[in-house]
Parts: C-alpha cells; sequence; structure tokens
C-alpha cells in the first residue's frame, strides 16, 4: 500500500519508523512519503493561510498551495482522506475498509482547516470515474490542533490489518470479536500473586471450557460501564 500524508509540520510523522509501522515499511507492506506543504507555496513568506471570507476567528488553509501539493498525487484508485472534527469518525470498520486500498492520501490542515473547495475540487465526477475517492474523517469527537496526529492513528490503525504485518494471526481473529461488538476480556500474566491481588482462580484450572465462559462474562460485565 502507498500511503502519502501532506502537512506543514513533516516531523509530526517521525514516530512512523518505530515498531509495526517501521517493520512494515522495511518489509515493503506501505511504502510511505512525507510532503512539506510549504514546498508547494510560491510567495517570499510561504503562506499557507489567510482570512476566512465571511469572518470569524483564525485563518483557513489556501487551496491553491493544496492544489499544487496534491495534483501530482492523484493517480487512479485512491483514497484522499481529508482529516477535520467534522468528518464521519474512523472506526474499526473504516479501517478493515482502507486497509483494501491500494494509495491513501492524508491532507492534514491545521489552523482552522483546509478552503473546503479542495475536497469538493476531488470529489468531482472527473476525478470519480479515475477512482479517486475523498472522504473527510475525524478520529474521535475532540479537538486536536490539526490532522497529523489523527493520519498517525489511522495509519497504525489500518497498517497492522495488512497482510504480513502482525506475526500472530490468532489475534486478529480474536480482535475480529471487538468489531462485532464484544469487549475484550481482563488479561492476566505471572507472577500469581502481585501485591496480594490475585489471577482469577479459573484461569489456572486448565478447564477451556469453564475459561472461555468467565471471559464472555467479563467482556460483557465490561460493556455495561
Ligand atoms: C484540525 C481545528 C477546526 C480547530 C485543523 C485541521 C480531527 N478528530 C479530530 N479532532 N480534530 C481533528 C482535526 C483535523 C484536522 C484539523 N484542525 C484544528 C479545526 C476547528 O473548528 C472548531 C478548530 C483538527
Amino acid at each position: 500500500m502507498k500511503i502519502d500524508a501532506v502537512t506543514i509540520f513533516p516531523e509530526y510523522f517521525a514516530p512512523l519508523q518505530l515498531s509495526l509501522l517501521g517493520k512494515a515499511q522495511e518489509n515493503d507492506i506501505i511504502d510511505i512519503a512525507i510532503h512539506n506543504l510549504r514546498d508547494y507555496t510560491e510567495d517570499n513568506h510561504h503562506s499557507v493561510d489567510d482570512t476566512p471570507y465571511g469572518g470569524g476567528a483564525g485563518m483557513v488553509m489556501k487551496p491553491e498551495i493544496w492544489g499544487q501539493a496534491l495534483d501530482p498525487l492523484m493517480i487512479p484508485d485512491t483514497d484522499l482522506i481529508i482529516l477535520t472534527p467534522a468528518g464521519k469518525v474512523f472506526d474499526q470498520k473504516m479501517a478493515h475498509e482502507l486497509a483494501q486500498a491500494s494509495h491513501l492520501i492524508f491532507a492534514c490542515g491545521r489552523y482552522e482547516g483546509i478552503d473546503a473547495r479542495v475536497g469538493q475540487y476531488y470529489a468531482q465526477a472527473s476525478f470519480a470515474t479515475q477512482g479517486i475517492r475523498v472522504r473527510e474523517v475525524s478520529i474521535g469527537d475532540y479537538v486536536l490542533g490539526g490532522g497529523e496526529v489523527a493520519a498517525l492513528v489511522m495509519i497504525e490503525a489500518i497498517t497492522r490489518l495488512l497482510p504480513g504485518v502482525l506475526g500472530n494471526p490468532e489475534s486478529l481473529a480474536e480482535e475480529s470479536h471487538v468489531e462485532e461488538g464484544f469487549l475484550e476480556y481482563p488479561n492476566y500474566t505471572k507472577p500469581k500473586i502481585w501485591r496480594d491481588l490475585e489471577v482469577p482462580e479459573v484461569l489456572l484450572s486448565g478447564n477451556h471450557g469453564a475459561i472461555a465462559k468467565w471471559r464472555a462474562e467479563q467482556a460483557a460485565a465490561r460493556g455495561e460501564d
């Protein structure tokens, strides 16, 4: 999977070199390129923002710069993801959908966001017929300073679903329960007693039927709070 991210803060993406995401890149499962939006400015001050039409607080990102940055990335079969607090909320189901994509572009705005015509432009029929889709996505109902952290969250959640990324496919099979509305049960490891707290007896019993029943009960109980 090819992944592009466009941002005025490329340094935010340093964690992509670590752990699971770093390995997925080394193993050519994902190919990530980070693009500095300011490289596409043409004025002396490298400005990317301007005052909002209609007035109001804050600044809005200029559409021309985004067009210059995105045009060369818009190849057939691309999902353009515009991060915004007003977008459709990212969940495990959307992660699975996006894990099927061949090319993702994350447009990471700052200030009050990107001029609305950028999304409108690439959502036109002339792009749709080439397999270019535009999605406005939020990662949850809270306001971040920009799209970068939201893009990181999505890239990690999507990448771990790609074939060959997780060594152990059992964890993915068990996780599919999460998507079906089942919640996880509490986990324990050694030692058997830690600071006077004991591991539930049933987990030491070797009775796999009883263990499965207990875990199902615990998972259901977690959903109640
Ligand atoms: C973003 C902002 C609108 C502040 C600028 C670009 C995503 N789930 C989620 N929360 N926040 C974001 C997000 C994504 C992209 C951008 N900002 C800051 C945007 C505002 O209006 C109230 C305020 C935030």
